[in-house]
């Protein structure tokens, strides 16, 4: 989990002062003004190895059953390696949450697009309905530090549970921790 930039610091929470010598201020969702309008307004950012927090959700009214959470799981394994490297991931009866870098240069909403519209062919295919399986609105964070990276993954990994769909996370299926 760590890069060429960790030093010890990282490990530290992160000052205002030193958000502002590093230019995070002018990278960060949470600081933006747009942030207080509305969820749709909010900004998708993309910078370079940018790590990821991405939510989505089924369209209202749908659930993904079992075999609807092994296609997405696959999905999300197929692009592990090529064009992510992911580091948690769990899908839930409803939604979706995620954690990964983008490794060959895609646009973030290029990675989301061939992950939730293949996935939502095969689930259709599978369900035999038509039409957006999927949410068009995808949330999405930048995360900032180690920290909320470790943060972030203990809130995917006690996702199931939380909700009682499993004893503890090494039982339930579809959750994936980078080892
Ligand atoms: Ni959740």
């Amino acid at each position: 989990m760590s890069t060429e930039k960790d030093t010890d610091k990282s490990h530290e929470p992160v000052t205002a002062e030193q958000i502002e010598l590093d230019g995070f201020r002018d990278v960060d969702p949470w600081k933006s003004p747009e942030r207080t309008q509305s969820k749709r307004h909010l900004p998708h950012l993309q910078t370079p190895e940018s790590t990821y927090f991405v939510t989505f959700r089924c369209r209202k009214g749908l659930m993904l059953s079992d075999p609807a959470k092994e296609i997405v799981m696959s999905a999300i394994r197929h692009w592990n390696g090529l064009r992510l490297d992911v580091d948690a991931a769990v899908v839930m009866p409803d939604h979706v949450h995620l954690i990964f870098r983008i490794l060959d240069g895609s646009s973030l909403s290029v990675v989301l697009q061939s992950i939730k519209g293949y996935s939502a062919r095969s689930i259709n295919a599978l369900l035999g309905r038509n039409g957006p399986f999927w949410l068009g609105e995808s949330f999405d964070h930048v995360i900032r530090h180690e920290p909320e990276l470790e943060e972030k993954i203990e809130y995917i990994r006690e996702n199931p549970v939380t909700r009682g769909l499993a004893a503890n996370w090494r039982k339930y299926r579809w959750l994936w921790i980078k080892e």
